[in-house]
């Protein structure tokens, strides 16, 4: 029985993806753990490294929709995949170090109905916040309601029994699926685990003006 389900969405991050391997396989040795990408058709070479990789790595799991069909749908499309116990969403990018996972990990056992959310935003932690992120963060605390310092990160865990329940009411057109678990699923404990968000050394963000937009639809799809 696998434990723990790692979604890492990915487009172009070719150059991550190993690095990224190695981190994760020596933070989780103890956890019985799979890793599962959800390409969206990168032309960097993604499939080669991905093929290479999962000759040697038997807990690796690849799955290309050949479009760029969004991060919030790779995601559910990882999920569908997944048999962990728990699922832990995460960067393909460096951004969010595995080094956290084991601490995510120990909170989300704790209780049953809990998620955990790898934050940005706790005090102390000396992360830039972009503009667009700190005016998103604040319409979903503030308009929106929701009880989390950060709410837009790309880095949580849950049970994935409470995420398959929850995927059918999930907007799986915008880029943010942690805001919408927050507002539609009923969590008995959120906790949130201060992280460095790192900066990132290779490629590209995909975060484009469509993609702001989209939330900007997204959060009020929300509000109504
Ligand atoms: N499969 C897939 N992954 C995506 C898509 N857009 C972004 N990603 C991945 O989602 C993660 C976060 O995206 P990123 O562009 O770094 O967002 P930022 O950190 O907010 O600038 C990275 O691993 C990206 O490669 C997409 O449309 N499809
Ligand atoms: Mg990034």
């Amino acid at each position: 029985m696998t434990d723990l389900s790692v979604v890492i969405p990915i487009y172009n991050e070719g150059a991550n993806i190993i690095p990224l391997v190695k981190s994760i396989s020596s933070h989780l040795h103890s956890i019985k753990h799979e890793i599962i990408f959800v390409d969206d058709g990168s032309n960097d070479g993604t499939d080669v490294i991905m093929n290479k990789l999962q000759k040697n790595k038997k807990n690796i799991k690849f799955i290309n929709r050949g479009a760029k069909l969004g991060l919030s749908s790779a995601v559910l499309a990882g999920l569908a995949h997944a048999q962990g116990r728990y699922v832990c969403v995460m960067d393909g990018d460096l951004q969010h170090d595995p080094k956290y996972i084991p601490r995510m990990y120990s909170e989300v056992r704790k209780g049953t109905g809990c998620i955990v959310i790898g934050s940005r935003f706790i005090k102390d932690m000396h992360n830039q916040q972009r503009i667009d992120s700190r005016l998103g963060t604040f319409i979903c605390r503030h308009v929106i309601g929701i009880n989390a310092k950060d709410p837009l990160s790309g880095f949580f865990m849950l049970e994935r029994r409470m995420f398959i329940e929850l995927a059918p009411r999930v907007n799986a057109v915008g880029y943010k699926i942690l805001l919408e678990l927050l507002a539609r699923g009923k969590f008995s404990r959120i906790v949130e685990v201060p992280i460095v968000f790192r900066m990132r050394k290779r490629g590209s963000s995909k975060l484009d003006i469509r993609t702001r937009l989209e939330f900007v639809k997204q959060a009020g799809g929300l509000i109504l």
